[in-house]
This record gives C-alpha cells, structure tokens and sequence, in this order.
C-alpha cells in the first residue's frame, strides 16, 4: 500500500507522544503510524459521521463518553464497531486531562455541546458551561499534557484541535453570505457560547502556537440528525402522516431562511483542516439557502402529499431572537481544501423522508423523539 503526505492513511504505530512519522519531503518513513484521533460528542450525528470517515481512512478512533450508562454508545458502537471509548465530560476539567493522557491521541475533534438553540434559553448558563467553557476545558487538557506554557510552545507533530464553530455566531448578519471575515452578532445563549469557543480556540493558537482551528459550520442534516431540528422535525412527521400516525405537523417560524447540506460531507471538511500544513479557520456550506416554507412542500411532496393540508404554524415554536437568513461563502475551503459538498437540497431532503418511512414503518410508528409535539 502507497501512502502520500498529503494523506493520512497511517498504518502500524510506535510509541508515543511525539514520535516521528510519516514523510518528509519525497522520503517516505518504513514505518508508518496509525493516526489517533479523539472526538468528543461521538455520540451525536456529527460525531457517528466523523467516527466512520476517519475510521474508513485507517484512523484509530476514539470517543469521549459522558454519563455511566449512557444510551446512545449502543448506537455508536453499531455504527462503528471497533471505535474505543474513554469517559469525560465537557463540564469536568480533570476528566478531560486524564482522556487525553490516556488516549494520547495526534487530533482532537471537539464536537460535544449543548447543540439545540432553543434549549440554549432555556438553560442558559448550562449552554454557556457546556458549548462556551467546555472548549477552554479541552484546550486546556491539550495544554496541560502536552506540557504547553507560555514560554514553550510546542513542537511540530503534537496534538491538533478541532472546534465546531456555527454559522448561528454571524446571527443578525452584517453581510451575504457570509464569509472568515464577516463580524459576528450571535441572537441565541447558544450562539454567544459558540462564539466565545470559537475565540477562545484563535487565542490558543496565537497565545500557545497550538494548531488549533474553527471549522464555521453552516446547518447539515442527514437521517441520523435529532428529532428536535426542524429538517428531522419535518421527515418524522411526514413519515408519520403518511403512515397514519398523525395528521398533524406543529412549526414555528416557516419565512426563515437556512444553508442546509448533508452531515457526511461536513465531517470531510474536518479532517481536511487539520491535516493541512498551517491552522485556518474554515466556513463551511453549500452557498445554497432554502426556506422553511420549501423544505416543508419538498419533504411532503417526496411522500406524495399536500403540506397544506397537515402543516399548522404553532406560536410556541417561535424563538424570542431569529436568524432569518444565512448563506456561507465557503471559496476559501473550496479553494485551500478541495472540498466540495456533493449532495444536494433535494436528495438530502428526500434522503431524510425515505430514511423515517423505512424505519417508522419498520418500528409502527416508535422514534427516537422522546420529547414529543411539546415545545422546545
Ligand atoms: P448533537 O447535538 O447531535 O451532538 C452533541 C454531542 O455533544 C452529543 O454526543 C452529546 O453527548 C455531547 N455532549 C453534550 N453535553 C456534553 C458534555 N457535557 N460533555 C461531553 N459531551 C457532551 O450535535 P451535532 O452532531 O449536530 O453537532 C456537532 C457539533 O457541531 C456541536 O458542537 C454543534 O453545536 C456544532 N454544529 C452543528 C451544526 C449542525 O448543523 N449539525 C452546525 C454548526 C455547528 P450525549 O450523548 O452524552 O448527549
Ligand atoms: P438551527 O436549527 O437553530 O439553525 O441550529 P433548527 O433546525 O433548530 O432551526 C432552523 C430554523 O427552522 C426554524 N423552525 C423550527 N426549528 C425547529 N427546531 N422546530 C420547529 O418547529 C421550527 N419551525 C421553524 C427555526 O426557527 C430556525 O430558524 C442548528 C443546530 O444544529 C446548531 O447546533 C447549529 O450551530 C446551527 O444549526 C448551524
């Protein structure tokens, strides 16, 4: 098997930290390494398509896991058969130093948050704690057992951290689309958080030389996205009406305007960044937006039915700060990185119905949308 620098499919390992590996130059080493890789979050829709890229690409996947007995290892487990699990959580400093040590992993992918917008008024000193600080946590982790201080950077080689920045920081936005250089103006306790991270992980690189970066995701969706998101609001109810479910489908705000692409080819971009040779911060999408309004025609259109007939727009939905419209300009990634998004607005949507008619239909009518037609 060839490997080129510019890859990492690593194979076989020595010890660690800090061992020299892969190429150098047109030379190529005898012995190459398994690449290691941390993701927090492992557990959330994101992270199982990361799990499975980097897995797929020879890595050595490992996921943090929060909580004794948490539920959702059994998926992760289903998905990726041979991942290894270690336990933390964002809101426990010594949990994520003793992770990374036991783990020594080459790259960190911190996915973990409180994720759901809503939730973030709800709880939002939790948000904060979670989705803000939890970063500064990790980055601290990183610091601390890679022996990084204020008058010693680090050596080439050592630990990479990615962050999952959001397009919900540009917010009130200044300008369309949005691009690394569009100001921010977050409208959520979510939004706020995500932008203190997304900070927090630039001071680390300039303070510390740490190869840390920001990857400024914009909305990506895929089956496996939770039952509380608008997209995989729409599929299940779909699904449901169509079935004999239910007749009904509760939204809020249908005029917002969103850049939807497909989760499996974000967690590509991921992997990208921290494999290039200088840290950059990346905005990712598909400068495509959709509204509310077409996701909800397209997705009972694909069940062949009539939205007009089931969909009822419910107050309680309604969020007390809206983003109305965001749009990514992603040329720098497309540019530096080579990434492409290669599913579309209306595969992803039809993906996503198909997926809830086959496992509904399977299940008679059971979900993983515990929290139910209540709001938020
Ligand atoms: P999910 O909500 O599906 O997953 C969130 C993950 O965070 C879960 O694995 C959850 O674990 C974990 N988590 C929550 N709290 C803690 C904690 N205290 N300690 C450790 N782990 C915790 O999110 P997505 O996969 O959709 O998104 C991944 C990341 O990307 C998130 O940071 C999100 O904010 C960000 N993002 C997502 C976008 C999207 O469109 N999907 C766009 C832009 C950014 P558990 O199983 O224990 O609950
Ligand atoms: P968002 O995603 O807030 O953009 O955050 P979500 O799917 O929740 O909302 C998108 C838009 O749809 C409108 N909407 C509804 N949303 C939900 N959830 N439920 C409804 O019934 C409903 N009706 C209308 C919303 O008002 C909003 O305008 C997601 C998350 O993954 C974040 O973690 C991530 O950072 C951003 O995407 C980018």
């Amino acid at each position: 098997m060839s490997v080129s620098c510019g890859d990492v499919a690593w194979f076989a390992r020595s010890g660690r930290p800090g061992t020299e590996r892969g190429c150098r130059g047109t030379e190529r080493t005898e012995i190459l390494l398994t690449k290691r890789a941390l993701i927090t979050g492992i557990t959330g829709q994101d992270g199982s398509y990361l799990a499975e890229h980097l897995h797929a690409r020879g890595y050595e996947v490992w996921g943090l896991i929060r909580g004794q007995a948490n539920p959702r290892v059994r998926g992760i487990r289903k998905l990726v058969g041979d991942v290894r699990l270690v336990r933390g959580d964002l809101l426990d400093q010594g949990s994520l130093i003793s992770a990374v040590e036991r783990v020594q992993p080459d790259e960190i992918y911190n996915l973990a948050a409180i994720s759901y917008v809503p939730m973030s008024w709800q709880q939002a000193e939790l948000t904060g704690e979670v989705t803000g600080l939890g970063v500064l946590r990790v980055l601290e982790a990183i610091r601390v057992c890679s022996g990084i201080s204020a008058s010693r950077s680090p050596a080439r080689g050592q630990i990479r951290f990615y962050q999952a920045s959001s397009s919900e920081m540009f917010g009130k936005v200044r300008e369309s689309p949005q691009s690394e250089l569009t100001s921010f103006h977050p409208r959520s306790p979510y939004g706020v958080a995500k932008a203190y991270g997304h900070f927090i992980t630039q001071n680390y690189r300039e303070s510390y030389g740490m190869f840390a970066v920001s990857g400024i995701l914009f909305n990506h969706e895929s089956p496996r996205r939770g039952a509380e998101f608008v997209t995989r609001k729409v599929s299940l109810g779909v699904a449901k009406i169509k079935l004999g479910f239910e007749r009904q489908l509760r939204l809020g705000n249908m005029q917002a305007r969103r850049d939807w692409g497909f989760a499996g080819d974000y967690v590509r971009c991921m992997q990208l960044m921290l494999a290039r040779a200088e840290p950059a911060d990346y905005v990712v999408g598909t400068g495509v937006t959709h509204g509310v309004d077409e996701l909800v025609e397209l997705a009972f259109k694909v069940a062949g039915l009539d939205w007009r007939d089931h969909v009822v727009c419910d107050a309680a939905f309604i969020r007390p700060a809206e983003i109305d419209h965001l749009c990514a300009d992603s040329s720098r990634a497309r540019d530096q990185l080579g990434w492409e998004p290669k599913v579309g607005f209306e595969e992803l949507v039809a993906m996503m119905v198909e997926a809830d008619l086959a496992l509904l239909s399977a299940s008679g009518g059971q979900a993983d949308d515990s929290f139910g037609p209540d709001a938020w």
